[in-house]
């Protein structure tokens, strides 16, 4: 079975599965296990340096012969240079996090690059619209790592009447209720992250796999609300002490705080001081397993539930 939509279409994928690009997190084994189950795999750019995306680009390439994409955070000092990687490699696909990625449509349109804007409001989807983009992923305040202030619940049916390009779904997804959830909502599509942490490919450290799994439903918190750029992680020390810093409004030091602790989480497995960008959905993870795993179960449970949704209830 399959679920085919305008999005799977577009991409030229047999699931409407996108694996989120997240920083540190999503290498290319990752990605292209994701592309290779036909869902599709985006590796997270985020501050890498160049020639570090370069690597997993390539990678990328001699893993899947499927599409895959990149995700370009907007934030990064290197985003100049990312985006000429991408057009150089003729990537299929890019997300777009953590801002307007206006400035890049035109260049990426004429490579004939698919461009997938994240967004957290109704009225970039627009703008993203307006400009050229093929398609919205609208993301609420569910998701892990950086966030916008709207929930999943009521971004994606007004992204759904706002815009005539597909829009797909993403915060808080983690199984096949999510999926058919989401397309109640009016998305063609879902983007998971926090469950394709755990799986087989990713190559994260242990340590934090273990933390995702052990996460129970509030064990999330939304930090650096001061910065202008909240972010949820899972609780830890490095969390409290930015909660206290949070409180005192000093931003400032929040950012000195914050540098370097995605990767030293994600990398080296410090699940004390290293930021654990996670979604509430963490605490609906509960297994290791392969990503071709995830997206067959993902497929499979969200035609249950709209099968089973299909007979009216009577009790
Ligand atoms: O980008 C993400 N999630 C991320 S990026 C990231 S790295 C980072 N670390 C610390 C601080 C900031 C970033 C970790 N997680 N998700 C996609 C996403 N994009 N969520 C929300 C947005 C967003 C927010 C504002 C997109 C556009 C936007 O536009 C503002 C504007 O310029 O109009």
């Amino acid at each position: 079975m399959a679920l085919r939509t305008r999005f799977t279409h577009l991409l030229g994928i047999e699931h409407p599965v996108i694996q989120g690009g997240m920083a540190w997190t999503a290498t290319a084994e990752l990605s292209a296990a994701v592309s290779n189950a036909g869902g599709i795999g985006v590796i997270g750019a985020g501050q890498m340096p160049t020639d570090l995306v370069r690597e997993q680009i390539t990678l990328a390439k001699a893993l899947t012969d499927r599409p895959f994409g990149v995700n370009l955070m907007l934030l990064t000092p290197h985003i100049d240079d990312i985006v000429q990687l991408v057009l150089d490699e003729h990537v299929p696909m890019v997300t777009t996090g953590a801002g307007n990625p206006g400035k890049y449509m035109a260049a990426l349109k004429a490579a004939g690059i698919k461009v997938l804007p994240i967004v957290p409001s109704v009225a970039l989807a627009k703008r993203m619209e307006s400009i050229g983009a093929d398609a919205i992923i609208g993301e609420g305040m569910e998701a892990g790592g950086h966030i916008g202030e709207l929930t999943t619940m009521v971004l994606i049916p007004q992204l759904a009447d706002a815009v005539a390009i597909p829009v797909v779904a993403a915060g808080g997804i983690a199984d096949g209720r999510g999926v058919a959830a989401a397309f109640a909502l009016g998305a063609e599509g879902v983007q998971l992250g926090t469950r394709f942490m755990c799986a087989t490919e990713c190559t994260i450290h242990p340590s934090v796999k273990q933390a995702v799994i052990n996460a129970k439903d509030r064990d999330t918190v939304v930090t650096g609300r001061s910065t202008g750029h909240p972010v949820r992680v899972l609780k830890n020390k490095l969390a409290r002490e930015i909660i206290e810093l949070d409180r005192q409004g000093k931003a400032e030091q929040i950012e000195v705080l914050g540098t370097g602790k995605l990767a030293l989480a994600m990398r080296q497995g410090d699940v004390a001081m290293g930021s654990l960008m996670a979604g509430q959905s963490a605490a609906m993870v509960c297994r290791i397993e392969p990503a071709a795993d995830i997206v067959a179960d993902l497929v499979r449970g969200a035609e249950e539930v709209m099968h089973a949704l299909g007979t009216t209830p009577s009790a």
